[in-house]
């Protein structure tokens, strides 16, 4: 198998050549153990039905030496628990805010029907209170996502800390000679970005960037200057890019090649080799990594472009001669496009505040796009940006996966032939993916560089169950989101600041 040592996206348009970019910088502070969340524990199960409570919640973190930086997260202070669901299962959900502001539960990845059990804008849940979903899990295995998406604050809340995994299994990926022990072998990874200041506090409106906040220390998991200490030959890590805006370009120490098994939405076709890879927003990969040339008492580090990000210290491990199946799944659904569908264009434009999807900004309830239920449709993504080299907009879908096609009329790329949920197009550059759903509702649409999408680099869609044409959704609007808010911090509303208003007023638009 051959390995690939390209990031592949285009060099020039690298988040490092932003006029903001904010570079990491390795905090001089002692390692601290790799936080691995804690599996989310179910209330009551009842065969294929089990019940969760999942609180937002404020809290306070022992992130570095001295005070403790006040987080959010879910059951927990920071980020949050581990949901692990299986494929099949009907899972109910009861939804708590503690928070002092609406917030809503949107499952990354999830196939789920919108706008409600979706958990976008429209799915509010109000401080001290609670919404109960249920849904049912029907997917194959993969790397989920929990965050919260109240627009147009979903980059504030991520930021303070709303993110969490959520798995799907299936018995097929049970089955692969792959590992599968969470904490020890299986990983997850989310990788974010933070900058802190006095009193080790964050402070979302300080380092606000309509392009996307940044900050120059490394989050693993919650963790600053992290290790994780290595008992098994092999380790899966699924790497989540939960930064509001920056990409990781990883690689190990010794340019140690690494086996990448899933993306975002299912198992790869085939394991993939690298020795470097690049992660957009939101994207998720899995990859196996093989430690067998090592020996107790070494070190590997993890590098995002020459920033070392974390250590994997090596202890005794068992030989593991394994081999990763060379065929991981028997097929990705493929679907052929529906005849009476004609190609959806969809452009990705500007940079700052000036974001838009086909010219225009975000409308909270307004819908941009009807497809049906069940049938497949090609939509070919632009990105027009050609400004300074532009930048990189990772496009991203509720509700489904989909399969990329090609890029600008060339294959994809390599580690792109699974199911995902969000491709990153480059400036200049087309994706023609195949889309289709098999849940109804409305669903947003957008790219994920969460200040953009505040910003209105977003859209809507609704999927329309043929047995139930005439469904009809209650979708909020924006002029009662900023009341909401601007009651909730006791503000008029021309003193309510929210990072994505400001891209609206400055493109003289209103919210
Ligand atoms: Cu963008």
């Amino acid at each position: 198998m051959s390995i690939y040592h390209d990031y592949f996206f285009d060099e020039a348009a690298y988040n490092i050549h932003d006029g903001g970019y904010v570079p990491l910088v390795r905090p001089d502070v002692p390692e601290m153990k790799l936080r691995v969340p804690p599996v989310m524990q179910p209330d009551r199960v009842d065969g294929q039905d089990v019940y969760y409570t999942i609180t937002a919640q404020t809290g306070e973190t022992q992130l570095l030496p001295g005070a403790k930086t006040k987080t959010w997260g879910y059951n927990t202070s920071l980020l949050g628990e581990t949901a692990i669901f299986k494929n099949g299962q009907t899972i109910h959900l009861h939804l708590v805010n503690h928070l002092p502001e609406v917030t809503t539960f949107h499952w990354h990845g999830l196939d789920i029907p919108g706008p409600i059990e979706d958990g976008g804008c429209h799915a509010p849940v109000y401080p001290d209170g609670s919404r109960d979903v249920t849904f049912k899990i029907n997917q194959l295995a993969s790397t989920n996502w929990l965050h919260a998406h109240p627009c147009p604050e979903t980059a504030a809340q991520v930021w303070h800390g709303l993110a969490a995994f959520a798995y799907v299994q299936d018995d097929h990926e049970a089955a692969l000679p792959i590992p599968h022990t969470y904490g020890v072998d299986d990983i997850p990874l989310v990788l974010q970005d933070r900058h802190f200041h006095e009193n080790n506090q964050w402070n979302y409106r300080a380092d606000y960037d309509p392009d996307g906040i940044q900050g120059p220390t490394a989050m693993i998991n919650g963790t600053i200057n992290p290790y994780f200490d290595v008992t098994t030959q092999k380790l899966r890590l699924r790497l989540l890019d939960g930064a509001n805006r920056r990409e990781w370009r990883l690689h190990f120490s010794d340019d140690l090649p690494f086996t990448q098994i899933a993306g975002d939405k299912s198992l790869l076709p085939h394991p993939v080799k690298f020795d470097h890879i690049m992660l957009t927003c939101a994207e998720r990969q899995e990859i196996i990594v093989d430690f067998g040339r090592y020996h107790a008492g070494d070190t590997v580090t993890l590098y995002s472009d020459d920033v070392a990000l974390m250590t994997f210290r090596i202890h005794e491990f068992k030989p593991d001669n394994q081999v990763i199946p060379e065929n991981l799944i028997a097929a990705i659904p493929d679907p052929e496009p529906a005849p009476d569908l004609p190609i959806k264009k969809v452009v990705m434009s500007g940079m700052d505040e000036a974001v838009m999807i086909d010219g225009k900004k975000f409308v909270m309830n307004r819908i941009d796009y009807k497809m049906p239920m069940n049938k497949c449709q090609i939509w070919d993504i632009t990105n027009t940006n050609d400004e300074m080299g532009g930048m990189i907009h990772p496009f991203h879908m509720h509700g489904t996966g989909f399969k990329v096609i090609s890029r600008n009329g060339q294959a994809p790329y390599p580690n792109e032939l699974g199911l995902k949920d969000t491709v990153s197009v480059n400036p200049g550059e087309h994706v023609q993916i195949k889309v289709w759903f098999h849940v109804a509702g409305v669903f947003m649409y957008h790219c994920h560089i969460l200040e953009h999408e505040d910003g209105g680099m977003m859209a809507q869609l609704q999927v329309v169950d043929p047995k139930d044409p005439d469904a009809k959704y209650h979708l909020i609007d924006h002029e009662t989101q900023m009341m909401t808010f601007a009651k909730e911090r006791n503000v008029p509303m021309d003193q309510l600041w929210l990072g994505g208003m400001e891209s609206y007023k400055k493109m003289g638009m209103h919210m």
